[in-house]
């Protein structure tokens, strides 16, 4: 057993869309979560690990944290809160192109004011700014807290820096062996991954309010030396939005289908035959049953 090896949890917290999925993708080299430009994307907590000689990083992508409006955004909520009891170290990640917004400020008080835990600032998206404007809004940043937290300036699109993140989460880990073996790096299956690629082309293909209103259910996916076969069901809670994702003479359906078997053939290292039906479950955000089904299950604690 290496005595000085590290082992430790690392939770990301951020407002939507500020490249949480987006970092760890780039952590893994491979994609593990979904990205998109509209917010709230990501729905499941996922975990990244990063395993080198001397570490073994647990990062966890929580959703997106916001104020709850209906029972998923209630469920994304709790997933959040849990995830940082559990942790050795926090990750405010937020958009160094912009000032701190509302959202960061909300997190701030709800979550990190009166945390115990030690707290990294990662500044993302430093491609997007000039120098002056990313000290200026970096001290904005660092002003929200009462403490002296320590700042990096990342870019999880380009990599920049990122490498200067996984030192500093380093440091605060705690001595421990290996969780995971060394060539698994994320805890998704291929079902729930395919699924999530198969909601990401939904987000990225629609408009308006079909990308909340969708859920993707990969209900079978069988595995042959050739070939994926994966059946998979879009829910959506209306008629009309049906007629959008369908599209004329299937044509949006297709589209969808097309991206994702792609993407997924890349990442399954397969060919991929993908059957895709849409069905109309009205509600279904704010039925507890059917959340569960899909896996949005309240914790116990
Ligand atoms: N220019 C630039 N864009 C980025 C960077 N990181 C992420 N993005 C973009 O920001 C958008 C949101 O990224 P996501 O990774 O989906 O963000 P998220 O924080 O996981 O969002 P939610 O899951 O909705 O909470 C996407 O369009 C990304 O391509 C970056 O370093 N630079
Ligand atoms: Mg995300």
């Amino acid at each position: 057993m290496d005595k000085t090896y590290k082992t430790g949890f690392a939770t990301l917290i951020a407002r939507p869309n500020v490249g949480k999925s987006t970092l760890l993708n780039q952590i893994a080299g491979q994609k593990i979560a979904i990205t998109s430009p509209v917010a709230q994307t990501t729905r499941y907590q996922i975990r990244c690990i990063y395993t080198d000689s001397i570490s073994q990083i647990i990062f966890i992508d929580t959703p997106g944290v916001h104020r709850p409006l209906n029972k998923l955004g209630e469920y994304l909520s709790e997933e959040s809160r849990a995830s940082l009891d559990d942790s050795d170290v926090i990750i405010f990640l937020a958009d160094a192109s912009e000032e701190p917004g509302a959202g960061d400020k909300w997190i701030v008080e709800n979550y990190l004011k009166n945390t115990k835990l030690p707290v990294i600032i990662a500044l993302n998206k430093v491609d997007k700014a000039n120098k002056q404007k990313l000290d200026f809004n970096a001290l904005a940043y660092k002003q929200l807290f009462e403490k002296n937290y320590p700042i990096v300036k990342i870019s999880a699109k380009t990599g920049k820096n990122v490498k200067v993140l996984l030192d500093k989460v380093r440091e605060f880990l705690p001595l421990g062996d290996k969780l995971y073996p060394d060539d698994e790096i994320t805890d998704q299956n291929l079902r729930s991954i395919s699924a999530e690629v198969i909601r990401e082309k939904i987000i990225l293909n629609t408009k308006d309010e079909i990308p909340h209103s969708v859920a993707v259910i990969v209900e079978d996916y069988k595995h042959n030396n050739d070939i994926d076969k994966i059946k998979a069901q879009i829910i959506v809670s209306a008629e009309s939005q049906k007629g959008i994702i369908i599209g004329k003479g299937g044509a949006m359906l297709k589209k969808i289908g097309t991206e994702a078997r792609k993407e997924i053939e890349e990442i399954a290292q397969n060919k991929v035959f993908l059957e895709i039906f849409v069905k109309v479950k009205r509600g279904w955000q704010k039925d507890e049953n059917t959340l569960k089904l899909l896996g949005y299950e309240k914790r116990a604690d």
